[in-house]
């Protein structure tokens, strides 16, 4: 599916300004631009036929990246939104990743977060979107992912983020057994969060938690200086940050790990400096983009969390983004949500 429309670069201009350097490497704004804009043109590359299964959260890595470097308007929003409404499951009301494949709570969010993005959430049934999630929700508070019945923390964070961004959290699901259940979660040892309850602590489904209980206004329930401190502990002597021990450093985790320690109100507890190279290191400088250590090849996944970490640590030229939804802050104010976060201590 060709979304996008190729619009030359305006004399370096646009929100994001020229190219911003910092501390030795500079941010490849206009070439990270340009692969944005490409990438959901190469409908004959190979990567791209295989990723056909997660391509609605493709779309919302790639409009969310655009959408902070103030270049939103490159892609087409008509044929996005036309794609996103054709992936909507006439039976149940969720979304699919495309076309022919089956609905779940994942690309649920994507398809909700991008509608958010160009302000039309009146184009689907919203009503059949809000039926879908509280259908997955069990009895003991936990989410299923779709009708095959994996149960997730992230899945608990979709369904949350969905609702709320639909204006529809209250009133629906069964708020205080869904945090019961997300607590459940809860790893005593490191104040860590993993997929259900006694798995091991990850920042990815903690980032997953400690926006769910941003989203239900239940911070309090975290133990934030020992959940704080196993976070900043994934920093690693390149700067770069990991999301368990002894893993290897991963831009995405500058997103999981961030975001988390940005709701809690320590992202000072990092060196942002280092964090910063470490991203910029790992821009390919010739065809954009950014990869998940230095040197290997970029993705849109990684593009979106290299350009968000950025802009969680104030990079210039990037718009502010929201650490609980990953999503332009403007766009979360416009729809009224204020999601909880905590004060610097
Ligand atoms: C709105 C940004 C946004 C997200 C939606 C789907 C989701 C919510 C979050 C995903 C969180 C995440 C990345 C979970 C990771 C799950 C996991 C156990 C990954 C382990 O992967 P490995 O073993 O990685 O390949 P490491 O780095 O541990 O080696």
């Amino acid at each position: 599916m060709d979304f996008t429309t190729f619009v030359k670069p305006s004399n370096g201009g646009g929100s994001g300004g020229g190219d911003a350097n910092d501390g030795g490497q500079k941010l490849q704004f206009w070439k990270h631009v340009e692969y944005i804009e490409n990438h959901g043109k190469q409908e004959d590359d190979y990567e791209y036929c295989m990723t056909e299964f997660l391509r609605m959260s493709g779309i919302y890595w790639g409009t969310t990246a655009l959408d902070i470097m103030g270049q939103l308007e490159r892609l087409e929003r008509k044929s996005i939104i036309e794609f996103v409404k054709r992936c909507q499951c006439p039976t149940t009301g969720g979304f699919a990743p495309c076309e022919g494949h089956d609905p779940h709570l994942l690309y649920t969010l994507s398809a909700i977060q991008i509608l958010c993005t160009y302000d039309a959430l009146e184009e689907i049934d919203r009503e059949a979107v809000v039926r879908f999630v509280v259908g997955l929700q069990q009895p003991d508070g936990s989410f299923f992912g779709d009708k095959w019945g994996e149960v997730d923390t992230r899945f608990s964070f979709c369904a949350v983020a969905s609702l709320t961004l639909l204006g529809r959290m209250e009133q629906t699901i069964d708020v205080e057994k869904a945090v019961k259940f997300v607590l459940s979660c809860c790893n005593q040892t490191d104040g860590g969060f993993g997929s259900k309850p006694g798995a091991e602590s990850h920042a990815g489904l903690i980032y997953c938690c400690v926006g769910f209980f941003s989203l239900t206004q239940r911070l309090h329930l975290l133990d934030v200086d020992k959940l704080g401190w196993w976070l900043c502990e994934r920093q690693l002597p390149s700067g770069g940050l990991n999301g368990r021990p002894e893993k290897l450093p991963d831009v995405c985790y500058s997103w999981w790990v961030l975001a988390s320690l940005t709701i809690m109100g320590r992202l000072h507890w990092i060196s942002s400096e280092k964090l910063q190279q470490f991203i910029l290191s790992c821009q390919d400088a010739e065809t954009g983009g950014f990869s998940d250590r230095t040197g290997n090849m970029p993705d849109i996944f990684h593009t979106l969390f290299g350009i968000g970490g950025l802009s969680l640590l104030g990079h210039s030229g990037l718009k502010a983004i929201n650490p609980t939804l990953c999503m332009p802050q403007y766009i979360i104010d416009r729809l009224g949500i204020k999601p909880q976060r905590l004060p610097r201590p």
